[in-house]
């Protein structure tokens, strides 16, 4: 017996269902019914079902970098909450900030990392590569006014981390006191004020956009637990709404472990 609730859920798994239901018969329920011995379908297996046939849940996918959050991390993040394998491949830093040696670049399109290599095709930009597996996770609303304001709050929150650099890389502990003084006081109004409406106005108080994780969600818990890490300051200390964003993506299941268990690097 098979019971979904979703629509495009009921059509995927009856794409599926000769595989599936031959090998083992399962009761599942997108929603959770103990009542009636119902089993939940993990949020895994749900991706899994509705990815299509040309779905990187199926490719084999290497994410090449340095040993450091930087860049990379959101997109480790994305392909963990989608469950999606991959390789994460992490060469040692050369120095800070990151600089590679001319025949290290030559193995890059624009000299340049991170690097996706989806099932032998390269993609760049971190932030091309983040949106493209969104995608592909289930991550980007259909409706295209919404998913370009995904676009929107990510290119903000890039904004805000850069507005944060100076303070990062300030030579001494009381020259990174004034610049966060400085910096906090001109983001705060201008970009954190902002947000925290946003999420205070939407229906699930939880999510940035609509009331579904995004990966603008997700970039969210990323580029200000990045930001702390650099500067040993919680930027949004003042911003309940927003630390109810990161803690809501923090709080899926494959993102607490990857956080638990993803290496400690410097940055
Ligand atoms: N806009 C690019 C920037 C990429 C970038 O600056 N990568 C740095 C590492 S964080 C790099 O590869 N540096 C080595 C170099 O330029 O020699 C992106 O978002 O992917």
């Amino acid at each position: 017996m098979f019971i979904a609730r979703s629509k495009s859920l009921i059509a995927a798994c009856t794409r599926l269902n000769g595989n599936i239901a031959l090998v083992h018969p399962v009761t599942v329920s997108t929603t959770l019914s103990p009542r009636f011995g119902i089993t939940p379908l993990s949020f895994t297996i749900q991706r899994r079902l509705l990815s299509t046939n040309n779905s990187p849940l199926c490719a084999n996918i290497k994410l090449d970098y340095f040993n450091i959050r930087g860049l990379a991390e959101p997109i480790r993040m994305v392909l963990h909450y989608g469950g999606v394998k991959f390789e994460d491949v992490r060469s040692p830093l050369p120095g800070w900030p990151p600089k590679m040696s001319e025949s290290d670049k030559d193995k890059y399109r624009w000299g340049q990392v991170p690097c996706a290599v989806i099932d032998g095709k390269e993609l760049y930009q971190s932030a091309t590569i983040t949106r493209y597996f969104a995608g592909q996770c289930g991550l980007i609303p259909a409706d295209p006014y919404l998913a370009a304001l995904c676009d929107e709050y990510v290119d903000v929150q890039r904004d805000i981390m850069i507005a944060w650099a100076p303070a990062a890389f300030a030579p001494t502990a009381a020259k990174k006191r004034l610049l966060c003084d400085d910096i906090y006081r001109l983001t705060k109004p201008r970009f954190l004020d902002v947000f925290e409406k946003i999420i205070k106005g939407s229906s699930s108080g939880k999510h940035l956009v609509g009331d579904k994780m995004t990966w603008a969600d997700i970039h969210m818990a990323y580029a200000f637990d990045h930001v702390e890490k650099l500067i040993e300051f919680d930027v949004i200390k003042d911003h309940p709404s927003m630390k109810k964003v990161c803690e809501t993506v923090w709080n899926v299941p494959s993102l607490k472990k990857w956080k638990e268990t993803r290496p400690e690097t410097p940055a």
